[in-house]
């Protein structure tokens, strides 16, 4: 059933969202929303919603999004083989391969180079409408990654850079019919390039606090502008090597396969994850007073954003405000639009976002030739009743 809720309603339904006290979600995590707002509820999202939460996994409820940093007890998080126990006072960072002085550096090594801030937000790349929950923005401490990579000394035939974590698990390999089962760790590569770029982080905090396990404690790797997979938590090796590094998670797991149309023929492209695509959801629509307000957050690759809209029905796209003070280049982004004069009835508002280099968040129709779920950051027209 759709209807508006108060604030107090909407504290209280708080508890009902998948009962997120058990799992250790304060009260106070619902944002306040100003005295006079009340939510206006999405009907397109189902009657009870269970937002996904097990020690190791947590999903955000974006209605309740309250500030550009998300606090490090509620960013989403998820992991394909747990939390690896790690002794954070016996850990080293093994640095391997093609350099010419192999590291092995702990935490206080790390934290004696000099550190830099990165405000990063970022998705799972299987994140997707209605919820979107897998997205959260944060403020991240550690060292640029060329820092480590110069000390150890790259050599000139090093091409290929190999970030791993110390959670392992049992894997399948099938090749031509025969399956083997091999240990393997989570395991992500960058080219040289990229890696030895300004960009990449080391990070060992978030929001000025060291890294919990859920996100990844000791350290982890950030690629700002990327999707959540390449962010390789519980990082304990880095080896560097000349051929590409083929492991599932690289190679298999995370990619994208799609219709493109090359040399006047549609081919069919498998490509990996890496850049986030441009991507805004409206998060939740409030009646303030006499009018209505939409709020929608944008997901990106750093490239500035030219423009975002919102349309109600089939009504004319207008121009949505961004929210000023989120100059932070990977940030993810906010922005809102005032809604006057909704009618009662059931509407549909949607938003879409276009970047500085033209590119525009596609219609749902547009990325049908998609065919993996990852990647998913088409348009997603919401649903909700006005009475
Ligand atoms: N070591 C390790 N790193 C990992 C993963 C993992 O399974 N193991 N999962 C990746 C994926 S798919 C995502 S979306 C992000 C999630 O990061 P978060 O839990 O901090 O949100 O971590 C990435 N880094
Ligand atoms: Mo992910």
């Amino acid at each position: 059933m759709a209807k508006q809720t108060t604030r107090r309603e909407v504290l209280k339904g708080g508890a009902a969202l998948g009962g997120l006290a058990a799992f250790g979600v304060p009260e106070w995590a619902f944002p306040a929303l100003a005295q006079d707002e009340e939510l206006v509820e999405f009907t397109d999202l189902p009657e009870e919603i269970v937002l996904e939460r097990t020690p190791d996994r947590r999903i955000i409820d974006v209605r309740h999004i309250d500030g550009p940093i998300t606090p490090a007890d509620q960013w989403f998080t998820t992991q394909h083989y747990g939390h690896p126990d790690i002794d954070v006072g016996t850990y080293r960072l093994r640095v391997s391969g093609m350099v010419d002085r192999p590291l092995a550096l702990s935490l206080t090594d790390l934290r004696n180079f000099p550190s830099r801030e990165l405000v990063f937000g970022f998705e799972c790349s299987g994140n997707r409408g209605p919820l979107n929950g897998l997205s959260s923005n944060g403020r991240w401490t550690g060292v640029p990654l060329r820092t480590v990579l110069q000390g150890a000394g790259l050599q000139d035939r090093a091409r290929e850079i190999v970030f791993l974590g110390a959670d392992r698990g049992e894997e399948e390999v099938v090749f031509r019919g025969r399956t083997y089962n091999v240990d393997q760790q989570y395991g992500r590569s960058l080219p040289r390039d990229i890696a030895l770029s300004d960009e990449p982080l080391l990070a060992y905090a978030l929001n000025g606090e060291p890294l919990t396990a859920h996100q990844g404690r000791p350290l982890r790797l950030l690629v700002p502008g990327w999707y959540g997979a390449p962010n390789v938590k519980f990082l304990s090796e880095i080896n560097v090597q000349e051929d590409p590094y083929l492991g599932k998670y690289q190679a298999r797991w995370y990619r994208t396969l799609k219709g493109e149309v090359i040399n006047g023929e549609l081919k069919w492209v498998e490509t990996a994850i890496t850049k986030m695509r441009l991507k805004s959801y409206i998060a939740r629509v409030t009646k303030v007073g006499d009018h209505h307000r939409v709020f929608g957050v944008i997901m990106h690759d750093g490239t500035p954003i030219e423009s975002v809209e919102v349309r109600v029905d089939d009504g004319p796209w207008e121009a949505a405000t961004l929210d000023p003070t989120m100059t932070e280049k990977y940030s993810w982004k906010f922005f809102t639009w005032d809604w006057h004069g909704a009618t009662p009835g059931e509407h549909t508002v949607t938003s879409r976002a276009v970047d500085a280099n033209g590119y525009r968040q596609p219609t749902a129709e547009e990325l049908e030739v998609k065919q993996t779920f990852l990647e998913q950051n088409n348009q997603h027209p919401r649903t909700l009743i006005i009475t």
